[in-house]
């Protein structure tokens, strides 16, 4: 198999952070993630409140005993989603072989990448640049040639971390890891390879693969695998967005053609430089929300898809011609491509970016 980039991303105690973002007079104190009641569980907690021993899973009574300030604070979930929404949008610019694991995690293959930047590691740098200038959060990145290296090194050097394992380098941080930290031993299995002698990657390495299935079934394959530095599971690339646009809410409303037209050409510049060079799509969508908030959209198709900017706004003054006159004057615009060139009829989400 070719050598492959992948990059994992995770956010640093991404609920909490999220909150604090939100929140700035929760900043500097210790915060958990969770319904404050006797029963119910900390869904995370910023780094503040870790100092006190304040984790993931721990139940509520018991962050409270270990950190008498911990201030409780109920989850927002649709605000994680929106979040991981716009960080989605930031892999996009990088590459589409993009694989979530969860609302603050991803695999990214950049093998290939859209800029044609030959370093993964600056891929992962940029990345997280750009979610600490746009979004004001932290991420951490883990580098290496497979999705196992990649999910263990985004762990190694968190919060903020950007940590990388070279081929030349995988086989020794294999061996000298300890066994709790290889992806998909948990704390059973964990305990299990102890009663084993098992503590470090090069104790694993120790024992037959017909062992490790015998013990562990379809696990042991995997982890006889993964401890040479072995993993070829590609990163499943999640093809359900089925457009992408960009609209604008203006502070005062708009009647004219040339004010009409700046605008909605604007977008599409944005849209053209983020999404259309790089997934031809063949439907062009404008949308109006008129001052009285009744919404419009007028589409035109090419069915060799929009393979040039010229032909994308050519289109566009085409839409714009339709819907002048103006009935009422406008508060909204959004241009949007959909029906991309390479997608299969697949059921999907769309997605609206505000700019
Ligand atoms: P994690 O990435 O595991 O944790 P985290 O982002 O809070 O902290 P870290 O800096 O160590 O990455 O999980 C992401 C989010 O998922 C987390 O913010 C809250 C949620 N979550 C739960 O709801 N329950 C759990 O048991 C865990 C571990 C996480
Ligand atoms: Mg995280």
């Amino acid at each position: 198999m070719d050598e492959r980039k992948i990059i994992h991303i995770d956010m640093d105690a991404f609920y909490a952070s999220v909150e604090m973002l939100d929140n700035p007079e929760l900043r500097d104190k210790p915060i958990a993630v969770g319904w404050d009641s006797q029963r119910s569980v900390i869904l995370t907690a910023n780094y503040a409140a870790r100092k006190f021993g304040v984790k993931s899973a721990m139940s509520a009574a018991i962050g409270a005993q270990k950190c008498p300030d911990l201030i409780f604070v109920p989850p927002r979930f649709p605000r994680y989603k929106e979040i991981s929404n716009a960080i989605h949008e930031i892999f996009y610019r990088y590459t589409d072989v993009i694989e979530p694991l969860s609302l603050d995690e991803a695999y990214l293959d950049v093998t290939y990448n859209k800029l044609d930047l030959p370093s993964a590691t600056l891929i992962a740098q940029m990345i997280k640049n750009d979610i600490r200038r746009e979004i004001s959060l932290v991420a951490s990145a883990g580098v290496s040639y497979n999705k196992f290296l990649a999910k263990i090194a985004s762990d190694q050097d968190k919060p903020d971390g950007l940590f990388v394992i070279l081929p030349n380098q995988a086989i020794a941080f294999l061996e000298n890891l300890p066994i709790h930290l290889f992806y998909g031993v948990g704390k059973v299995t964990a305990d299990k390879f102890r009663t084993m002698g098992v503590h470090f990657g090069r104790d694993l390495k120790e024992l037959s693969l017909d062992f490790l299935v015998k013990q562990f079934g379809k696990s042991g394959a995997y982890f006889y695998s993964v401890v040479r530095g072995i993993d070829d599971r590609v990163v499943q690339a999640d093809r359900t967005r089925k457009s992408v646009g960009m609209e604008t809410t203006f502070d005062t409303d708009i009647f004219d053609y040339t004010s009409f037209y700046a605008e909605a050409a604007e977008l599409l510049t944005h849209l053209w430089k983020k999404y259309g060079r790089f997934r031809p799509a063949k439907t062009l969508t404008l949308k109006l929300k008129f001052t009285n908030f009744k919404v419009i959209t007028r589409s035109n198709s090419v069915p060799e898809g929009f393979l040039k900017e010229e032909t994308a706004f050519e289109t566009l003054q085409h839409l714009v011609e339709i819907v002048f006159p103006l009935e009422l004057p406008v508060r909204l615009i959004g241009v949007q491509f959909s029906n991309f060139l390479e997608d299969h009829e697949e059921e999907g989400q769309q997605l609206t970016l505000n700019f």
